[in-house]
This record gives structure tokens, sequence and C-alpha cells, in this order.
């Protein structure tokens, strides 16, 4: 088959009479201009040879089409559009077959869905993630796709954003069949449509469906949104496929992807997905290979620990966990059982892999089975003493090449580090809870860690499926000095005259899932304040300290599982309690401040200004390494609305609004 060259990234050779095209623009296979021009010329050339009966349209490498090039939105648009592409598709004279041989997304998928005839490959996805960017689909997806697949599903697929695999795409009826060699399985059935009439995607009815169904349908996916405004355009505009007709519908979703694209929620949106593709990037580590990891082991099962192993047993790694008795290894196994079986109840692991996993896993009293582990990490009580005497137990015990790491939150793992023979082999991995569902890992570079020791950690969150940031020594790390500097101007705003109400009301608003004061009720204020009356003596005497949440602590207050903290929950639900008021203006009167009113808008300002300012501090002392990773994670580990970007870039496009 000798090739032709349509564009740089598309090329095109006869095999069997069909005109095989080929998208090759890695990494992705992007929708870049040049993909476009080249496709069409691609169609031109397939319309010219007699001898060609009809195309098949597929991707080199692992991606079938990753969708439109995010890097050319807000460019300015080079011909032809992706929507003039899509409709010379679906209108051409000979049969047009997509061979989809991996992930189909966004216009990927609206490319597949243009085409007469859909071959999935068994390594094949589809979604149309675009309400993740904050757009809707722009080339006819919201139009063609409920008219293939119906518009129930339809919405759940736009509206959530959510890839589906080769097999739920053949049952939705997304794709007309899957092949292991999906090229061949292509090929015939172009000459199979060679001749008849084509089944063009846009011409069908959507199929009848009712009304109530509908709704319900659209209420799911709208409950998730959280104040974003994409998931409820795509809802409308795929509900609107069944009422107007193409060309109506087209053009609607084309005004709206356009408007949507310029928003500040999609520029947040897009700054996050890049911010992603950049976290875990270290210039040091260029060419340097991580350690090869099989067995974790895991020091402590409790709520942390088990969920750690949780993490790492569904990722295939064999896991050790230690506690310090039989029975205690005995609760720790069935607290790791538990969460898989929880897991397969939600439908989140297949009931094979629960056994596979469990056959992985011992948990143990005898600390002598970590010799077998190429990684151990500590998920104890957080105690310097605890946990420098453990790992200098681990020294005795564990190979020389394996990695030691700590997931203290607040301790210095330098100086946990200091303790060891081998202090080169400790870093940090900083999991937020629970360990299996959060995303976020903190890595901790410390000061002596070995380049390849931070690349194996790095390596080994990714294939946990984290989002690993790396993060320097301090206090708290990254999201806990950011999250310390957030919760200090809150109660400062408390004491100047707002309520915590307010503030909480403002953030919930403002798409936090919580305000401050209900996380503080929700997490218990008694290790906070511990941690206060630890660093009583050490605190600067100058600084502003805000003594109200020692009062309701001496109070008795502890949060949400004494019933009472900054709000009262005796009747079920979280209520403004008077006392609490009653403190708060007490606290006031004594420092003699006059009560001011807070508007919303200057609530939100200020704490993502306190945010920014924390931030610009750990970028200075080198603590973090972009902005972007201070953004990440905060959204991933503290509930900051992902589509206002992050404390970072919310605060500078707030200024930029306001100024
Ligand atoms: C759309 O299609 C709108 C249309 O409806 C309408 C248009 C009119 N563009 O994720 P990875 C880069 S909106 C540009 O690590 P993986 C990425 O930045 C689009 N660049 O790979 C990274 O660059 P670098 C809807 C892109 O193998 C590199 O590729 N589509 C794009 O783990 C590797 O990325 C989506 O939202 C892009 N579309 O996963 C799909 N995609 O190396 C977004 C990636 O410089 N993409 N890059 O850091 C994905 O979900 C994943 O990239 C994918 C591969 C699953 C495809």
């Amino acid at each position: 088959m000798s090739a032709t060259r349509f564009s740089e990234s598309v090329t095109g050779g006869i095999r069997n009479g069909v005109l095989v095209v080929t998208i090759d623009n890695p990494p992705v296979n992007a929708i870049s201009a040049h993909v476009r021009q080249g496709l069409v010329k691609a169609l031109d050339h397939a319309a010219a040879l007699a001898m060609v009966v009809g195309v098949v349209i597929t991707g080199a490498g692992r991606t079938f089409v990753g969708g439109a090039d995010i890097k050319e939105f807000g460019k300015l648009p080079v011909e032809p559009a992706l929507p003039e592409v899509i409709e010379r598709i679906e209108s051409n004279s000979k049969p047009v077959v997509a061979a989809i041989n991996g992930a189909a997304l966004g216009g990927g998928c609206e490319i597949a869905l243009a085409c007469h005839g859909r071959i999935s490959g068994d390594k094949a996805s589809f979604g149309m993630p675009e309400v993740k960017l904050g757009i809707v689909p722009g080339a006819g997806g919201t139009q063609r796709l409920p008219r293939l697949i119906g518009t129930i599903a339809a919405i759940d697929l736009i509206g959530s954003g959510r890839a589906v695999k080769a097999t739920e795409a053949l049952s939705l009826g997304l794709v007309d069949g899957l092949a292991k060699d999906h090229l061949d399985a292509a090929l015939s059935l172009v000459h199979d449509l060679a001749g008849e009439p084509l089944r063009r995607t846009g011409m069908l009815e959507v199929p009848a469906v009712e009304p109530v169904a509908v709704e319900a349908a659209a209420r799911k996916v709208l409950s998730k949104a959280r104040g974003q405004a994409a998931p409820a355009e795509a809802v409308r505009l795929v509900k609107a496929a069944a009422k107007v007709d193409l060309k109506q519908g087209l053009a609607d979703e084309r005004a709206t992807f356009l408007r949507l694209r310029d928003s500040e929620e999609a520029a947040a949106l897009r700054h996050v997905f890049f911010a992603e593709r950049q976290a875990g990037k270290v210039d040091k580590l260029e060419g340097i290979a991580p350690r090869k990891i099989e067995t974790v082991g895991i020091v402590g099962t409790g709520l942390m620990g088990a969920g750690i192993a949780v993490a790492a047993l569904t990722a295939g790694y064999r896991v050790v966990g230690i506690e310090q008795t039989e029975a205690a290894a005995a609760n720790g196994h069935a607290r790791i059982a538990g969460i898989l079986d929880k897991s397969v109840q939600s439908g989140r692991l297949a009931a094979t892999l629960r056994d596979e996993c469990l056959a992985q896993l011992v948990v143990t009293a005898n600390a002598g089975e970590l010799a077998a582990a190429d990684l151990v990490i500590e998920a104890v009580f957080d105690d310097l003493t605890v946990k420098t005497e453990l790992f200098q137990r681990l020294d005795r015990i564990v190979r020389p090449d394996a990695i030691l790491a700590t997931n203290t939150s607040y301790l210095n793992p330098d100086e946990i580090a200091a303790a060891t023979a081998h202090p080169e082999r400790v870093v940090g991995l900083h999991f937020f809870s629970p360990a299996n569902i959060m995303r976020l890992v903190e890595v901790v570079d410390c000061k002596a860690t070995a380049p390849d020791v931070l690349a194996t950690a790095l390596a080994f969150a990714r294939k946990l499926g984290k989002l690993p940031v790396v993060c320097g020594v301090t206090e708290g790390f990254i999201g806990n000095r950011i999250f310390s500097a957030y919760r200090r101007e809150a109660e400062f705003m408390v004491e100047d005259g707002a309520a915590p109400h307010e503030i909480d009301a403002a953030l919930e608003a403002y798409g936090f899932p919580m305000g401050i004061f209900t996380v503080y009720d929700m997490a218990g204020l008694e290790i906070a304040w511990a941690r206060r009356k630890r660093q009583a003596t050490t605190r600067d005497a100058k600084a502003r300290y805000v003594e109200i949440a020692d009062r309701l602590c001496e109070a008795g207050r502890f949060g949400r599982k004494t019933g009472r903290g900054w709000y009262d929950y005796s009747s079920g639900e979280r209520a403004v309690d008077p006392e609490v008021t009653a403190l708060i203006e007490a606290a006031r009167a004594a420092k003699n401040i006059v009560s001011r009113d807070f508007t919303s808008d200057e609530i939100v300002a200020r704490l993502l200004q306190a945010m920014a300012d924390e931030g610009a501090a750990l970028l200075a002392e080198g603590i973090a390494a972009r902005s972007s990773d201070i953004d990440l994670v905060m959204i991933n580990g503290y509930g900051f609305p992902a589509h206002k970007g992050g404390p970072v870039f919310a605060a500078e496009t707030h200024k930029e609004a306001t100024s």
C-alpha cells in the first residue's frame, strides 16, 4: 500500500479498493489545523478516484483522536473549521467508516459519529469530555449522539463527560461492531455499505422517550455540576435535538460552544487540564529511571493505612500490612477487605478483582515480613518519636535498596530521615483520606532524598492513578500551609464581624462543597487545638491570634461528632448557635473590635488573596515548583472548585476583573 501524504499529519493508502486514512499527530492525534486540512484533501482524493469504493479513518498510535487541539483555543481560527470537516464526512457519497483504535474523545468522537459506520478495536474508548473543559461539544456531538444512542444515554455521557469502553459503546449502539482486527472489519464494512443508501447519523430520528425519564437523567447529571454552566448547556442542547431539525440544533450548539469557550470557567478548566499534565514533572529527574516496585509494605492499617493498601492492591501491587499485635492485624485485614467490598458494591471494582487483591494481601504482626518489600509506607500516629523509632527499626529489617516513605501531615520528614542510617532512601508520600478515593498525593522531596527515590515515588503514585505534586519540606507541606492561611483569614473576618455561616454561604455559593467552618466541624476541632497549644510558646507574640476556636474547644465543642462546634447539630442539621454568636461577640469586645458587615464578594476576595499570598511565599521558598501545582493541591485535596482554576489562578482573575 503506497502512501499519499495529504498534510503533515494525514496520510492515506489504498487497500482492497478502500482509501485508509491515518491521522498521525502525536501525542494524542488532536485535530490541529493540518489534520482538518488533511482529512478534507483525503475525501477529495477518494472522490476523484473511481477505483476507490470508500474510506476508512483511523489513528496512529494508542489514540484514535483525542479531540480538538486545546492549544488552538484562543488563537485565530484556521480553515476549515471542524464542523465543516464533519459535514464533509457525513455527506460524502462514498461510505466512510471509522476504525477506532484507541480513545475517541470530544471532536474525535464527533468524527466517528459523522461516519457511516463505526468499528471499535478492543482498546478503544469513547467520550465527550468537553464539560470538563467548561465547554460543550462544538462539532455536532450534542445533536448526533442522541440520534444514535438516545437522549438519556447522551445526557449521561455528554453531561458528565465520562468515557465508556468498547463493550459499553457497543451495547449503547455507539459503534456497529467490536473487532480485534478493527481495520480489517472496517474495510469489509465499507464494501458492505458501498452502493447501498448510507445511514447518515444526522438524518436519523432521535428515538422517542418518556419526558420524565429525560428529566431524571438531567437531574442526575446536574446534581454534580456545582454551579458550572457547561453541563446545563450540554443537557439543554441534547434535549433540543429531539425537538429541532439538525441545522437549527447545530447552529445553537456552535453558538453555545463559542460563547463558553471564551468564558472564565473554560479558561480556568483549561488551566487545570494543562496543570495536571505539568504536575510531577521535575527537571532534575530527566533521564533518571525509577526503581522497580512489586511489594509494598504499609505500617499501620488504620483508616489511612487501609486506604493506601486498597489503592496499592487495586493498582496490582502485593501488600504487606504491619500491625503491633495479631489481633490488630486481623482488624486491619478486615478493614481493608471491607473497603474492597464496598468498592464492589458501588460498582467501582469487579468482584473477581477484589478476590485477586485479597490474594495479594498479608497483614501480620511480624515486621520481619517487610524484608520482601521494595517500598515501605508508614501510616502510624503522627508523632516524631513514634515515627523516628519506627524508621530506625525498619532500617534494620528492610533490604538496603528498599525505599522508606512517611505519610506524615505535619512533622518534619528531614528529621525522620536524619534518624535513619540511609536518609537518601527516605521520601514523603502524603496521602489524603480516604486514600483509596482521593486523587492527590504530595510527594515530599526531602533534603537528602536521592533522585531515583523521588522518581520512584512519583511513578508509584501515578501507577496508583493518583495526581502527584512534588513539594519541599515545610510545616504542613503545600496544602496544609495554604489551608492554614485560609483558615486564619476566615477567623480574622469572624473577629471583624462576619458570621461563620455568612463565610460558609459565600464559599458554598462560590463552588466549595462545604464552607470552611462546616469542614472544621466535620473534621473535628481537637487536633488543631492540641497543635495550637503545642505551638503556644513559640508563636510570634506580635502576630494576630484569634482565640475563638480555643474558646469553642474549652466549651467541649469539638465539632459534629460532639453535636456542637462552630454550629449546633442537635436537630441533625447544621444550625447557627446563639451560644457561638455570643462567644464571638465576647471575643470581639475583649479586643475592642467594632464589628462590620462583609459582602460575599469581599469574603471570597479576601480568602482568595490570603491563599494566593501564601502560595507566593511557597514559591519564593522553593517549596512548590509552580503556582499551578498549588492550584491542583487545593482543588484535589481541599474542595476548591476546579472551574475556578485554583486559588492562585482565581485570585489573579478576580483581581483583573475588579481592577
Ligand atoms: C473538543 O474536542 C471540542 C470539540 O467538541 C469541538 C471543536 C470544534 N489538545 O493526557 P496525557 C496533550 S475539546 C492539545 O498525559 P495520556 C497534553 O497536554 C477536547 N493537547 O496523555 C500532553 O502534553 P505534554 C476534548 C492535548 O496518554 C500530551 O498531550 N478532548 C490534548 O495520559 C499527553 O497528554 C479532551 O478533553 C488536546 N485535546 O491520555 C481529551 N489532549 O506532553 C483530552 C492531550 O506537552 N485528553 N494533549 O504535557 C485526554 O483526555 C488525554 O490526553 C488522552 C491521552 C486520554 C487523550
